[in-house]
């Protein structure tokens, strides 16, 4: 099959390329306009490859948008093209709106016209896969779980923009009966995540003996969810899920930010026996909490598991773990990540 993987130069897009590449027969079609976030080099492995082709192209442009499609003649569409960070939305919700919700409208366009030009057998055989989170369904108390049927309740502009574009997937499906398959999945972690997320920002100044900006108190909990792990459940969804059917994909791996942080901080001591930063916990700072903090996040994926045989191969310790020592072994590709671009500074206060 012959998948056109949008946001492809990012953090989830690559490992799913990395993905389809080594592990599978499909080829691929990557759709990037290389924003901050995205990065080539996270393709280095697959990008020789005569199965794969990458178009320097932004979703929201919709010509470039079609003339791709009519060139390349897509099998299925993996829909990971976003602005992802919570916090730039607060400062900067325009890009997000563009993106996250003009953005897939395009894709969903574009796509529903070359589905409609195909022979009908591969009609029938035709995806749309949009990749979503479980921010979507809002904050959870300190019981349950999100399942595919909560009520959608986002409270960033960031999970509001992501809300919408999965209301048009929906709306595709059931309007024009466009092919889709939907997933949300919950906080993703481990090589090549920009360091501006929680763990790549605390391992990347922990590393340089700076402060490790903790939000509120640090109770709020995230469920984890190893990137390769993640990625294997996509292409699982993408060729065995249902049409018109949502699966959600987490790790069950329910931790409190601040034991996140210190456990990075344990693992630091560990691998870095010489560092004069040691106890690494030492530069935990608590700050100002982020305005619409949702205080937990945990998801049911019962269902992924049950149908399509799903199941993460990650702990979170191992996952951790691996992490740390993907970041230690690769100080400079975080250096170039974020040269001229980020230097780990608070975002998110602005609004
Ligand atoms: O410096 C920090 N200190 C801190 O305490 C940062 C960057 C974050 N936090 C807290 C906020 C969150 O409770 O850590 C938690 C994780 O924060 P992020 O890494 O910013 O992720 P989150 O806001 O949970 O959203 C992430 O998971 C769901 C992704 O960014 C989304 O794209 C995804 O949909």
């Amino acid at each position: 099959m012959k998948i056109l993987v949008t946001g492809g130069a990012g953090f989830i897009g690559s490992a799913v390329i990395r993905h389809l590449i080594s592990e599978t027969q499909h080829s691929v079609v990557n759709v990037d306009c290389l924003t901050y976030a995205g990065n080539l080099s996270t393709l280095d492995q697959v990008s020789s490859n005569p199965r794969y082709v990458f178009e320097k192209v932004n979703i929201c442009d919709s010509v470039a948008v079609q003339n791709v499609f009519e060139q390349h003649r897509p099998d299925a569409v993996m829909h990971l093209a976003a602005e992802s960070h919570v916090d730039r939305s607060i400062d900067g919700p325009s890009a997000f709106i563009q993106t996250n919700v003009v953005g897939t409208y395009i894709m969903l366009e574009a796509s529903r016209r070359h589905w409609q030009s195909l022979p009908f057998q591969q009609q029938g055989a035709f995806r749309f896969h949009h990749i979503s989170t479980d921010e979507v369904y809002g904050s959870l108390g300190d019981e349950g779980l999100f399942t595919e049927q909560t009520p959608y309740d986002p409270s960033s502009p960031y999970s509001a923009s992501k809300a919408a574009s999965d209301h048009l997937v929906r709306a595709w499906n059931r309007t024009y009966g466009l092919p889709t398959v939907l997933t949300n999945c919950s906080n993703n972690y481990g090589p090549f995540q920009y360091p501006e997320k929680l763990i790549p920002l605390t391992i990347t100044s922990a590393l340089a003996g700076k402060p490790l900006p903790v939000y509120g108190k640090g109770e709020n909990i995230r469920d984890w969810l190893y990137v390769d792990d993640h990625a294997r459940a996509l292409v699982v969804v993408l060729e065995r899920g249902r049409i018109g059917e949502t699966y959600n994909i987490g790790g069950n791996s329910e931790r409190k930010n601040i034991d996140v942080v210190r456990t990075i901080c344990a693992l630091m001591d560990e691998a870095n026996q010489d560092s004069n930063h040691r106890p690494h916990e030492k530069l935990i700072t608590f700050v100002k909490d982020r305005p619409g903090h949702d205080h937990r996040y945990a998801i049911d994926a019962s269902k992924i598991r049950q149908d399509l045989g799903w199941s993460p191969a990650e702990t979170f310790e191992s996952g951790l773990k691996k992490t740390v020592h993907w970041y230690l072994a690769n100080k400079e590709w975080c250096d170039q990540a974020v040269a001229g671009r980020y230097s780990g500074e608070r975002l998110g206060l602005k609004g």
